[in-house]
């Protein structure tokens, strides 16, 4: 990734972020790469922009052939509870049928391949939390390429907040999986942990520019980073930089062009014979690089195990809240990252309540007393409850 793109290029960029017409920003898109030079260093950004191009060509043929009567398919799905979950996988891994067995959504599971031909999506329960599991339209070779809905296939994946990687151990898993992977890899979405992760939150008109340095920036600092943003005209947004980074990888955050999702393999069809050699290939060649979870979705054998498995890969925790005045705690935690601070709970419960927060008390088991006093950097984890003081 070019840490040195023309300044017109970025400029240009930013309009097409600001774009939202898939019309206007696909014409801004085709200026954008005109503006890219050509050489080893953009190879990666001039194909993602093509990608996101095709996308969009995509995306109007949609809404064309939905103008003329014949329907489109409805390809994202608005997010819903704790987390969104993608499960990517090939046709027949039962990907339906994992739905069927853990929600409470109306879905057909058929030995027909590619049966599945728009995402579906099911509410999953895990203890007092709700995750939302999408069943996205089977990948394939040549996914990636624009094959069949492959597009919107990775889009899916790339939007959702973790994904579960669906194989099934009646045929060899780790065929399966290098596919998935291969297909997600051209689309610039890896599951593998990053050394560095830097998100790039745009906000609203106003809100200015807040950088949260959480690791470390290895060939520059943070003056350099604000001028990047600048340079690209992101004026109001929240970077958050974990572990090592370094300008190239920040920006390369603003373009989206890499995401990292955290995965569980799920490995289906344990009730089949056959099923154990094929699970051994499969645990030996992941080497615990991820967590596998292996199930059977026609016999429900081990599917509690998910939940547990999803929670940790996510890596997110529950905060209950309560009103000063108040004897009970909310019922319904808030979901928050890991690491995350009162100031961040603040926020979400209301965008005033940060600036109004005055301390917070903090119940919790870590805690030699509780409730502590505490203030806005207090570190939060799993299972907090907290009642936060205003001025
Ligand atoms: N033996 C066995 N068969 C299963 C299991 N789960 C699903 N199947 C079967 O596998 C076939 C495919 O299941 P689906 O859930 O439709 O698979 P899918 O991944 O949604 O497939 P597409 O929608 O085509 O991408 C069906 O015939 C299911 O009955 C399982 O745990 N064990
Ligand atoms: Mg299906």
């Amino acid at each position: 990734m070019p840490a040195n793109l023309p300044p017109e290029a970025k400029h240009k960029w930013a309009e097409v972020s600001a774009t939202k017409n898939p019309k206007e920003k696909l014409r801004l898109l085709k200026e954008f790469l005109s503006l890219v030079p050509k050489h080893k260093g953009t190879e990666k950004l001039c194909s993602q922009a093509k990608k996101k191009m095709a996308a969009l060509r995509r995306e109007i043929e949609e809404k064309k052939s939905k103008k003329t009567g014949r329907g489109g398919p409805k390809f994202f799905i608005e997010k819903e509870g704790a987390a969104q979950v993608a499960i990517i996988g090939m046709t027949n891994a039962g990907k339906s049928s994992l739905i069927a067995a853990t929600t409470n959504a109306k879905v057909e599971a058929s030995p027909n391949p590619y049966f599945t031909r728009e995402p579906v999506p099911g509410m999953f329960d895990y203890e007092d939390i709700q995750f939302q599991i999408v069943e996205a339209p089977a990948l394939m070779e040549g996914s990636a390429d624009g094959k069949a809905w492959g597009l919107q296939t990775l889009a899916i994946a790339r939007n959702a907040d973790g994904l579960i990687l669906m194989v099934s151990l009646s045929q060899d898993p780790v065929r399966q999986l290098s596919l998935i992977l291969d297909e997600m890899e051209k689309a610039r979405i890896f599951v593998s942990k990053p050394k560095a992760r830097v998100e790039v939150e745009k906000k609203f008109m106003g809100a200015g520019l807040r950088t949260i340095l959480i690791g470390k920036l290895v060939d520059c600092n943070l003056k350099d980073v604000k001028e990047l943003l600048k340079s690209c005209r992101i004026a109001d947004a929240v970077v958050r930089i974990y572990g090592e980074a370094t300008i190239d990888e920040v920006e390369e955050a603003i373009f989206e062009s890499t995401v990292y999702k955290p995965a569980v393999i799920v490995a289906n069809k344990i009730d089949l014979d056959k099923h154990r050699t094929n699970l051994k290939k499969l645990e030996d060649y992941i080497e615990k690089q991820l967590p596998v979870v292996s199930v059977s979705c026609r016999t429900s054998q081990d599917l509690d195990r998910l939940g547990e498995a999803l929670f940790k890969a996510l890596n997110i925790i529950r905060v209950y809240t309560k009103e000063p005045n108040e004897r009970e705690f909310s019922k319904r935690p808030f979901i928050l990252k890991k690491g995350a601070t009162i100031y961040d709970l603040a926020k979400n419960i209301h965008s005033d309540f940060s600036k109004k927060f005055s301390f917070a008390k903090v119940w919790a088991k870590r805690l030699v007393f509780s409730p502590q006093k505490v203030g806005s950097t207090f570190a939060l984890e799993d299972r907090d409850t907290v009642e936060i003081h205003t001025k």
